[in-house]
C-alpha cells in the first residue's frame, strides 16, 4: 500500500515508518521538524539521541532495502500537500502532524494561537487535498482520549444512542476537552466528520490515550541506534510514564499532580503503532467517519508511579514519588470507564505486561542518563493553566 506519513520525524511517526516500511508497503512522509525546536524551546532534548533526517533515512534504506520518499515541508501550506499527493497519490494518509501538548499550548496566548491555527489550519488543508486528488484514501488522524474529557458516565467510541423528550439518535458523544491543544482535537474531528458527510471521504479518527515506551517490535531496535524514536520528559512534551521513567534513572522523585487520582487509558509505544497498522489494514467505507478509542488499560497516574518504583526498585534505582500541587486544572478524583472494542475486534494483542515494558524503558534510558541529568530543569512543571507563573525562558516568541 502507498502510505503518507504526516509528521514522519516525530515518536509515534518515525517508528511507524519503519514498521510500515520493513512489511513491504511503500511510504512517504513530511515534516518540518517543529517538535525537535519546541523541545529545544522547553531547554530540553530528546533522551535518546536521534539522528537528523538524512541519517535516518540511510538507515532506513539500509534496513528496509526500499527509499523512505522524504520532503521537508508545512501542513500549514496547503500548496505543499496537494503536491506532494499528486506526486504520491497516497492510499493511505496518517496524520500526525500537529502540536501534540496540552502544557505547550497553555504557556500564553501566542502558544495558545499557534497551537489552534496549526493544527486546525493542517487538517483542513489535508480534507481539501484528498478531495481534489484521492478521495478514495483512508485518512487515520490522531485525536486524543482527552477529546471526551472526565465525564461520570461511561464513555462509547465516537458515538451513542441517546433519548431525548420521547425521541431516539445516534450523535457524537459530547467532548469536553481539559486544554487548548485538546480542544484542537475536536475541532478537528468535527472538521472530517463533516468532510466525509459532504464529500464521501473516509476516516478513521483515533482517541489514543496517553502513549510511554522506547522501542516497537521492529528490526533495528537495539541493533542500529540511527533508528530510534525519541523521548521526551520535559514538562511539555514528556508524558506522565515517560516522564516517571526519566525522573527513576536519575534518583528524581517521581510527579503524581496533586492527589494523584487521575485516570486515563494508556498503551505502550509498540501498541500504538500496531493499532495505527490495523486501522491502516482495515479501512471504512466510502463517507464512513468512525472513532476507535486506542488504549491499552485505564490507570490512575499513582498507580503507575507505584509501578515504576516497584520496577526501579527492583533494578537497584531507589526510586521515591512526590506528589506536586497541580499546574493543571482537572479533576483528580473521578469516574473513567470508556469503552475500547473496535481494535481489539479488528485483532491488536495488547502488551498487558506493563512492569516488563518499564522495565525495558529504565534499562534503555540507563544508557542515556547523562542526557536526562544535563536538561533536568526541563523535568520542572511550571506551565500552570491559570497562567499565574512561568519562566522567563517561555516569553520567548513561539517558534515556527
Ligand atoms: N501528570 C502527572 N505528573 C506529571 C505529568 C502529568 O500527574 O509529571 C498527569 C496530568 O496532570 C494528567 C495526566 O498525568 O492528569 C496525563 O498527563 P500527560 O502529560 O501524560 O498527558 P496529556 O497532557 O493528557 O497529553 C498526552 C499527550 C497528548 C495526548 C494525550 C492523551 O501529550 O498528545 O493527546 O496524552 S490523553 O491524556 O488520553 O488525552
Amino acid at each position: 500500500m502507498r502510505i503518507f506519513i504526516l509528521g514522519v520525524d516525530g515518536y509515534l511517526g518515525w517508528p511507524l515508518a519503519r514498521y510500515l516500511g520493513a512489511r513491504g508497503h511503500e511510504v512517504a512522509g513530511c515534516d518540518l521538524f517543529l517538535r525537535r525546536k519546541w523541545v529545544e524551546e522547553m531547554g530540553s532534548q530528546s533522551a535518546t539521541p536521534i539522528r537528523t533526517m538524512e541519517e535516518r533515512l540511510v538507515a532506513f534504506k539500509e534496513n528496509f532495502g526500499r527509499e523512505l520518499i522524504f520532503k521537508e515541508g508545512d501542513l500549514r501550506d496547503y500548496d505543499f500537500i496537494l503536491q506532494f499527493f499528486k506526486f504520491f497519490q497516497p492510499e493511505a494518509i496518517v496524520h500526525l502532524g500537529e502540536v501534540p501538548s496540552a502544557p505547550y499550548s497553555m504557556i500564553d496566548v501566542h502558544h495558545c494561537v499557534f497551537t489552534q491555527t496549526n493544527n486546525i489550519a493542517s487538517t483542513l488543508n489535508i480534507l481539501y487535498a484528498m478531495k481534489e486528488v484521492c478521495p478514495q484514501a483512508h485518512l487515520v488522524k490522531l485525536g486524543t482520549m482527552g477529546e471526551y474529557g472526565t465525564p461520570n458516565i461511561d464513555i462509547p467510541e465516537g458515538f451513542f444512542t441517546i433519548e431525548y423528550r420521547g425521541r431516539t439518535d445516534t450523535l457524537p458523544f459530547p467532548r469536553q476537552a481539559g486544554s487548548w491543544y485538546h480542544q484542537t482535537k475536536v475541532h478537528d474531528s468535527h472538521n472530517i466528520m463533516f468532510a466525509c458527510k459532504i464529500w464521501g471521504l473516509r476516516s478513521t479518527d483515533i482517541m489514543q490515550g496517553v502513549v510511554f515506551g522506547t522501542r516497537i517490535n521492529e528490526m533495528g531496535d537495539g541493533d542500529d541506534d540511527r533508528l530510534l524514536t525519541r523521548f521526551d520528559f520535559d514538562q511539555c512534551f514528556g508524558t506522565v510514564l515517560n516522564r516517571y521513567c526519566a525522573q527513576a534513572v536519575i534518583g528524581h522523585p517521581l510527579s503524581p499532580y496533586g492527589a494523584g487520582q487521575q485516570k486515563r487509558g494508556f498503551l505502550p509505544l509498540r501498541d500504538s503503532i500496531q493499532c495505527l497498522t490495523i486501522a491502516i489494514n482495515n479501512p471504512p467505507q466510502e463517507g464512513e467517519y468512525r472513532v476507535f478509542n486506542q488504549f491499552e488499560e485505564v490507570y490512575s497516574v499513582t498507580q503507575l508511579a507505584q509501578k515504576v518504583k516497584k520496577v526501579g526498585d527492583e533494578i537497584g534505582l531507589n526510586v521515591d514519588i512526590s506528589n506536586l500541587e497541580n499546574p493543571r486544572i482537572e479533576k483528580e478524583e473521578h469516574y473513567y470507564n470508556p469503552d475500547h472494542r473496535h481494535l481489539l475486534d479488528l485483532g491488536y494483542k495488547p502488551t498487558h505486561d506493563v512492569e516488563q515494558e518499564l522495565r525495558t524503558i529504565l534499562e534503555d534510558l540507563l544508557k542515556y542518563r547523562s542526557r536526562i541529568e544535563e536538561k533536568k530543569e526541563a523535568l520542572i512543571p511550571d506551565v500552570r493553566w491559570d497562567g499565574t507563573r512561568r519562566k522567563s525562558r517561555f516569553l520567548t516568541e513561539v517558534r515556527r
